[in-house]
């Protein structure tokens, strides 16, 4: 199974993201597993997927690139095992730090086979004057988009072009390489382009 990350920032658009991606892959016949990762007690992601219709897999309570990296190493597991989906997508929480989960899982690839695919980042240009004004949050904000093969610039329905090339801009000093793609999940913008991606990118870890 591959394994594809959709990082990004509390309420930069993962899930929503996430529901359009799945379908996608699934009118492609791929067979998807989805993780989800909500912080609090109560589920409230893997709920609205569940609500879409898919199955989700879903850890709470904390964190699994850090508090709960054990949780995520055996649901991976188990997964592999049970399941042995085409794509596993994993939607972690706002404050993971994506290279954390790709050493976790791959610990886990020594006993199932596991391959990598895009970690995607969502930056949230409609808050694009935040997320790099204050130092913690540019910080973890940083870390992400270091750690992603594309960033997806989320949002761009809802702000104007200053905003979009501001976070362009900003992004692209965080990290080089990465890809940057223009995202409207909600009017379809850059989404195919994302989704071929996910389709065909495969990383050496
Ligand atoms: N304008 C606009 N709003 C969007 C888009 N995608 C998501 N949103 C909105 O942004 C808010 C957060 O979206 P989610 O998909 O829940 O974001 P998230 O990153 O999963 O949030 P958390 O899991 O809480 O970190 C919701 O109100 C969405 O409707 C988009 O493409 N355009
Ligand atoms: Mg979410």
């Amino acid at each position: 199974m591959r394994l594809v990350q959709i990082a990004g920032y509390l309420g930069s658009g993962k899930t929503t993201f996430l529901l359009a991606l799945v379908q996608k892959l699934a009118e492609n016949d791929k067979k998807v597993a989805i993780l989800v990762n909500d912080m609090g007690e109560i589920p409230v992601d893997g709920k609205v997927m569940e609500k879409a219709g898919m199955k989700v897999k879903d850890i709470g309570g904390g964190c699994v690139c850090c508090t709960l990296s054990g949780s995520l190493m055996n649901t991976l597991l188990a997964i592999g095992r049970e399941q042995n989906p085409d794509f596993i997508i994993i939607e972690p929480t706002g404050i993971a730090v994506p290279k954390n989960i790709t050493e976790l899982a791959q610990r886990v690839s020594k006993k199932v086979e596991i391959s990598f695919g895009a970690t995607i980042t969502l930056f949230d240009t409609t808050r694009a004057e935040k997320l790099v004004t204050y130092d913690t949050l540019k910080r973890l904000i940083s870390t992400q988009i270091k750690d992603s093969d594309i960033v997806a610039l989320s949002k761009v329905d809802a702000c104007d072009a200053d905003a979009i090339k501001f976070s362009k801009e900003e992004v692209a000093k965080m990290n080089p390489n990465a890809e940057i793609i223009n995202l409207s999940t909600k009017e379809g913008v850059g989404f195919e382009e994302l989704a071929s991606a996910v389709m065909e990118i495969e990383v050496s870890a």
